[in-house]
């Protein structure tokens, strides 16, 4: 056919369409990969040069973690179905980062330009905070030292360009590499509040979802004055974790505490214990600190976080020097309504409008 005629075809067939009032073209949201879409819709950026500029960068790192092998507890990732005798195989963080990204179209930067009210009445983040989505670290799965080190290098770049990383994991390893990448870029001490039902407090191994915090202490900035836990609770805690916090003597704060102190003075106080001679505070939420009556959760234990409570206590953290912020352990798999997904889609707006708040 002769490309004349080709191209007369098509404008004749939009002047047509255009008179009977149907849409003229589509509105592409930005796309990630496959049919998920950036970060409620924030630029991708594509390449370091891409992060100028910006304020805060989400980041996802799809990482399952490493299993231990005792099928009484944990499973390999990999083992389907569980192992006979298993009473505790969920897995499924890996799809973390997706299914966070399908769900925060909902607070389409497009729609409102990142208006929260309750953050501040009169707030629209994208008036104060350039947001960019740095898209995934290329995870190996059950390689934990090859993904960490691909890790370093992108929230290396998040950081070089000055941005918060907003991290989307992954299991609860996924906090060693940014604050091992935060740490070489401090002069002073990082304090470190945590979200999670569960202690973390063991040793070995060395990369795992349950020594993360050792890790932490390794590095010597993180000291256990600037380390608090809140939401631990349930009849799954190991006395030898307990036995652990109580000899490093940091702060913590089971579902009862909370329960008698209530969420805004436990945050308050973690904030203060967070910041006090630091120069800069890391915030994880363990998913599985929220109630698991919404679903999709890892490591579900009940009598949780309500979801007010949680975007209650982040909105108070945020008015902190956030210089990191990690979503992890949510498993799509067992979020059948998708709320878990939702929920972890709004504390990641909810601690980048407190960062905005913070800018000119
Ligand atoms: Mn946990």
């Amino acid at each position: 056919m002769d490309p004349k005629k080709v191209r007369e075809a098509y404008e004749r067939g939009a002047a047509t369409a255009a008179s009977r009032q149907s849409r003229p073209e589509r509105v592409m949201a930005p796309i990630l990969h496959g049919d998920v879409p950036t970060f409620a819709e924030a630029p991708a950026a594509s390449s370091p040069a891409a992060l100028e500029g910006a304020g805060a960068a989400v980041v996802g790192i799809p990482f399952e973690g490493v299993k231990l092998l005792d099928p009484l507890t944990y499973a390999p990732a990999s083992a389907a179905p569980a192992p006979d005798g298993s009473i505790y195989y969920r897995s499924g963080a890996d799809a973390g980062p997706d299914a966070i990204r399908r769900h925060s179209i909902f607070y389409s930067l497009r729609h409102g330009r990142g208006f929260v009210p309750e953050a501040d009445p009169d707030l629209v983040i994208l008036d104060h905070l350039r947001v960019v989505d740095y898209g995934d670290v290329a995870v190996v799965p059950g390689d934990v030292e090859e993904t960490f080190l691909r890790a370093h290098a992108k929230l290396a770049d998040i950081l070089a360009a000055g941005a918060v990383p907003i991290v989307l994991g992954g299991d609860h390893s996924i906090p060693i590499p940014v604050f091992q990448v935060l740490a070489g870029k401090l002069n002073g001490k990082l304090g470190i509040v945590v979200f999670d039902s569960h202690f973390d407090m063991s040793y070995e191994p060395k990369y795992w979802a349950g020594s993360q915090w050792a890790r932490a202490f390794d590095l010597g900035v993180v000291e256990p004055e600037n380390f608090v836990q809140i939401g631990l609770r349930g009849g799954r805690e190991s006395l030898v974790d307990k036995a652990v916090a109580e000899e490093l003597g940091y702060r913590y704060y089971t579902m009862a505490d909370v329960d008698e102190l209530g969420i805004a003075t436990v945050a308050q106080e973690a904030l203060e214990t967070a910041t006090a001679g630091t120069e800069a505070m890391y915030v994880s939420l363990d998913i599985d600190v929220v109630d698991p009556a919404h679903g999709g959760q890892k490591y579900p234990d009940p009598a949780g976080l309500s979801a007010r409570e949680v975007i209650r206590a982040l909105r108070i953290l945020a008015r902190g020097p956030v210089a990191g912020f990690d979503i992890c352990c949510l498993a799509p798999r067992y979020d059948l309504q998708g709320h878990l997904s939702q929920l972890a889609a709004r504390a990641a707006l909810e601690v980048i409008a407190g960062i905005a708040l913070q800018r000119p």
